[in-house]
C-alpha cells in the first residue's frame, strides 16, 4: 500500500512538473511571438502612412529595376514609383504681378524643401525628368528675386528634379546671352546628370503652372504668348525667351552660337540651327503659354547688335564650327545659394 502510493506519487510530481513545463513554454513563445507581431505592425503602419502620403497614381505597370530605390536609413523599405505624367499637384492659371518687391529670406522661408545650390526633387516619387535650367544674367538682382518667388513653387508643383543655374557675365562689356547658355549647359553637366535643358531669361514669369519646364520630343518654347507682345507670339520661328532642349537635340545642333553680341539674333540662329537639323517648335497652347515680362529699360552695354542680320542669314554655314564644340571661357567665381548656383564666368569681348 505504501509502495503503491509512493509509486503514484512519484509520477504524479512528475507529470505535474512536466505540464507546468510545458505551460511556461506556451507562455513565452506566445510571448515571443507577440513582441515580433507588435514590431511588424508598427512598421506596416509606417508603411501604410507613407503610402498615404503618396497621392500620385501609378500609371506605368511594369517596374524596372532603376524605378526602384530602396532606402536603409530605416528598417523600412520604401519603394517609389515613378512621378505620374500629369502631376496631381498643378493648380492651373497664376496671378502674376511685380508691385510689390519680395526677399531672398522670403523665399527661402517658403521653399524650404529646396537644398543648397537651388536644388530640389519630388521626396514621394522620382521625378521624369532631370532638368538644369539656365539663366543668363549681370545686374538683375531685382527681376531674380521675382523669378525665384515664382518659379521655385511652380517647378516643385511640377515635380521635376532640377537645379537653378544662374550664369552672370563678368565686367561690363558687352553682353554674350547665347554664350551664357552654353556655358550654363557645360556647367551644370559638371555637378549632375541632368538630361533637360531649360534656358529662361530672368525676367520672364509663366501665368500657368501647366506650362511645365521639362524637355519634349522636339525642342520647346515655353514663353509663347507674352504680356509684351500682346499674348501672342510675335513671329512664327520665335524662340526667344523661355525655350528648353534635351541634351541630345542640343549636341545635334551643336549647341548655341558664341558670336552674338549686344541684343539679338541669337535666337534666330538657335532657330535655323534647328530647322536645319530637320527638328520643328513644340509649344504649349497660347492659353497655357502666357507669361508676364518684368517691365525694365535696355541695359548698358546690351545694345542692338548690328551684325545679327548677317549672322542669321549664314547659320547653316557657320554652325559646325561655332558652337558648344568652340567654346571657351573662364569660371570667375562659383556661389552657392539655397536658391541657386550663381556662377560668374569670363566671356571675353566681342571682336573689334
Ligand atoms: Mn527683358
Amino acid at each position: 500500500m505504501v509502495r503503491d502510493s509512493s509509486v503514484n506519487f512519484s509520477l504524479l510530481h512528475r507529470t505535474c512538473t512536466l505540464v507546468v513545463l510545458l505551460c511556461f513554454l506556451h507562455i513565452s513563445v506566445t510571448l515571443v511571438y507577440y513582441v515580433r507581431t507588435l514590431d511588424f505592425r508598427q512598421t506596416f503602419v509606417q508603411n501604410q502612412q507613407d503610402r498615404s502620403k503618396f497621392k500620385a497614381k501609378r500609371l506605368d505597370t511594369d517596374v524596372t529595376k532603376s524605378d526602384l530605390i530602396v532606402s536603409n536609413e530605416t528598417l523600412n523599405t520604401k519603394v517609389l514609383d515613378k512621378c505620374p505624367e500629369t502631376s496631381p499637384l498643378l493648380v492651373g492659371p497664376l496671378r502674376v504681378e511685380f508691385s510689390s518687391p519680395v526677399t531672398l529670406d522670403l523665399v527661402r522661408r517658403e521653399n524650404p524643401a529646396i537644398q543648397m545650390g537651388g536644388r530640389f526633387k519630388p521626396k514621394d516619387c522620382i521625378a521624369l525628368q532631370k532638368v538644369a535650367i539656365i539663366i543668363p544674367f549681370r545686374n538683375r538682382d531685382e527681376h531674380l528675386k521675382f523669378w525665384l518667388y515664382y518659379l521655385h513653387p511652380i517647378l516643385q508643383r511640377q515635380q521635376l528634379d532640377y537645379g537653378v543655374y544662374i550664369i552672370n557675365q563678368d565686367g561690363e562689356d558687352t553682353f554674350n546671352r547665347a554664350k551664357l547658355l552654353n556655358i550654363g549647359y557645360m556647367e551644370a553637366l559638371k555637378e549632375y546628370d541632368y538630361e533637360c535643358f531649360v534656358f529662361s531669361d530672368v525676367d520672364l514669369i509663366p501665368m500657368d503652372d501647366r506650362n511645365i519646364y521639362k524637355c519634349f520630343s522636339q525642342p520647346r518654347h515655353l514663353s509663347v504668348s507674352m504680356d509684351k507682345f500682346g499674348f501672342r507670339l510675335p513671329y512664327n520661328q520665335y524662340f526667344g525667351g523661355v525655350s528648353s532642349m534635351s541634351k541630345s537635340q542640343f549636341l545635334k545642333i551643336n549647341g548655341f552660337p558664341n558670336n552674338y553680341w549686344g541684343w539679338g539674333g541669337e535666337d534666330d540662329d538657335i532657330y535655323n540651327r534647328l530647322s536645319s537639323k530637320g527638328m520643328s517648335i513644340s509649344r504649349p497652347s497660347g492659353a497655357i503659354g502666357k507669361c508676364r515680362m518684368i517691365r525694365h529699360e535696355r541695359d548698358k552695354q546690351n545694345d542692338p547688335n548690328p551684325q545679327r542680320f548677317d549672322r542669321i542669314a549664314h547659320t547653316r554655314e557657320t554652325m559646325h564650327k561655332d558652337g558648344i564644340n568652340s567654346l571657351s571661357y573662364k569660371v570667375i567665381k562659383v556661389e552657392k545659394d539655397q536658391l541657386f548656383t550663381k556662377i560668374t564666368v569670363d566671356v571675353g569681348k566681342a571682336p573689334k
